[in-house]
């Protein structure tokens, strides 16, 4: 077939501009794995956070554990869902892994980590209990206060959450709650519910520094992540006043995991000063 001059320019233009975007892409994928060295966690990210560093709960405890570990990571703020289609997820030596727990449990047995070392086998045993409450439960109901209760969403709305995404969000995460059960309670029923969570942290913690004594555990990380949606994502909100007004010892907690673990803080949220 004869193609005049006229037809094939566009055709040429096409096909230099697309190898021109396929030897960029490569070249930056290139350069990331490149730029992150051998036994550097790759963390990825999906964003700063209004007044804590992330909106995922996971995220905060996972970068926690890795301050809290000392161990070096990267941070790739590409907005990717993992190989689970959750955040987070991470690249360690060419391995991908997703899930908080399993990296951290992963992570702690190939560095032979001693952080939990100083619980004892009953302290483990409340130690798991504790996480797993936290996280597969008090996280069910941040989200469903988030997103079914919060009317206003500033954090979402603050971290550029635009109006499509928080209407595809709402009604995404309203169908989550509602699965896992507890977006099946009116508001007054989960305010009783995260209570009862917030009671048995605030209880368990008492005048400790930690939860488990003067030395941070693997388990703060995952106190710490869930809390601090709380206190620092749902400003102005019911369970937001009672975290500050009945769990303060939970409140002086996360700010003291914040001002102990996190020397970067303010670099890495979008707004430093803090919410009243
Ligand atoms: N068990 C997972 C939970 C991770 C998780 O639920 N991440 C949320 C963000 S906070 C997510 O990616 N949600 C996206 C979705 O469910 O589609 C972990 O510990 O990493």
């Amino acid at each position: 077939m004869f193609l005049d001059i006229q037809h094939l320019i566009p055709v040429l233009v096409a096909i230099v501009c697309t190898s021109l975007l396929l030897i960029l892409k490569s070249r930056r994928n290139h350069n990331r794995i490149q730029s992150c060295s051998h036994d550097v966690v790759l963390l990825h990210h999906c964003g700063k956070g209004p007044h804590a560093p992330s909106l995922s709960p996971f995220i905060l405890k996972l970068e926690t554990f890795f301050k809290m570990a000392e161990i070096p990571y990267q941070i790739v703020r590409d907005y990717k869902l993992g190989p689970k289609g959750k955040v987070p997820w991470v690249e360690y030596n060419g391995l991908i892994m997703a899930d908080s727990q399993l990296c951290m449990e992963y992570l702690t047995e190939k560095l032979r980590l001693n952080i939990d070392d100083h619980l004892s086998t009953a302290e483990r045993a409340i130690s798991r209990s504790l996480q797993r409450m936290v996280d597969e439960h008090t996280y069910w109901l941040m989200v469903h206060w988030r997103w079914a209760f919060d009317k206003e969403k500033l954090s979402l709305r603050q971290a550029n959450w635009g109006s499509p995404a928080l209407i595809i969000g709402t009604y995404v995460q309203k169908k989550n709650t509602y699965t896992q059960g507890v977006g099946r309670h009116c508001e007054a029923e989960l305010l009783r519910i995260l209570r009862k969570d917030f009671k048995a942290l605030s209880d368990f913690l008492g005048t400790k520094y930690y939860f488990f004594g003067d030395r941070p555990s693997s388990v703060d990380c995952s106190i710490f992540g869930q809390l601090s949606q709380f206190l620092w994502h749902l400003p102005g909100s019911e369970p937001n006043a009672m975290l500050r007004g009945d769990f303060s010892n939970l409140c002086e907690y996360c700010h003291r995991m914040k001002d102990n673990l996190w020397k970067d803080w303010a670099d890495n949220v979008l707004f430093p000063v803090e919410p009243s």
